[in-house]
Parts: C-alpha cells; sequence; structure tokens
C-alpha cells in the first residue's frame, strides 16, 4: 500500500517534470564533417545553445556577421547561445563555401 502510493506520487512528479521541459533551452548540435554543417538549415528557438562539432581535421568557424563567430578547432567543439528571433545565415571564415542557416523563433 505505502509503496503503491510513494510509485504514484513519482509519476505525478515525473508529469510535473516533462510538462517543464519544453520550455527549457535546448543545445542543438551540428556536426561539421568534410567541409560541411550537418545539418545545414537548423530550427531553434530563442534561448537556445547551438553547438558545433567538428569532426575535420581542420579548424573551421561558424560565423554571422554581427552576430557570432565561434572557431571550433578539428575533433572540438564549441557553442554559442542564440538570443534573438529570426533566420541568421553563417559561413566558415576558412572556406567560404561552408554555409549554414539558422532559423530562430521568438
Ligand atoms: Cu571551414
Amino acid at each position: 500500500m505505502r509503496i503503491a502510493c510513494e510509485g504514484r506520487l513519482g509519476l505525478v512528479g515525473l508529469g510535473l517534470l516533462l510538462s517543464v521541459l519544453p520550455t527549457e533551452a535546448a543545445t542543438i548540435e551540428v556536426t561539421i564533417e568534410k567541409l560541411e554543417f550537418k545539418p545545414a538549415v537548423i530550427n531553434a528557438t530563442a534561448g537556445d545553445t547551438i553547438r558545433w562539432v567538428n569532426k575535420d581535421i581542420m579548424a573551421h568557424t561558424a560565423t554571422a556577421d554581427g552576430r557570432f563567430d565561434v572557431v571550433i578547432q578539428p575533433h572540438q567543439s564549441a557553442s554559442t547561445a542564440v538570443s534573438k528571433a529570426g533566420a541568421v545565415d553563417y559561413y566558415c571564415r576558412f572556406h567560404p563555401n561552408m554555409r549554414g542557416r539558422l532559423e530562430v523563433a521568438e
């Protein structure tokens, strides 16, 4: 009886936790591989963090003029938070053909 009660409370607690989670800021991962951002276009919400994971043997950047300029060393990751809503096109300063886009919702 006592155990059953505690089990039920646990489920209620889990339900409360899950109802809160969607409003928490998320971390969205973009892989850099063979001089490409994958996926090239990502959807985020203001407050989210974007993390780039560089699998290449050379350094890259994720650069959006006036917004951010993140250097990602070989086999490392680096991140930045996006605070403003709107679409952001970014590129790599070392390889300008590398292009990506963030679509940031309010
Ligand atoms: Cu690059």
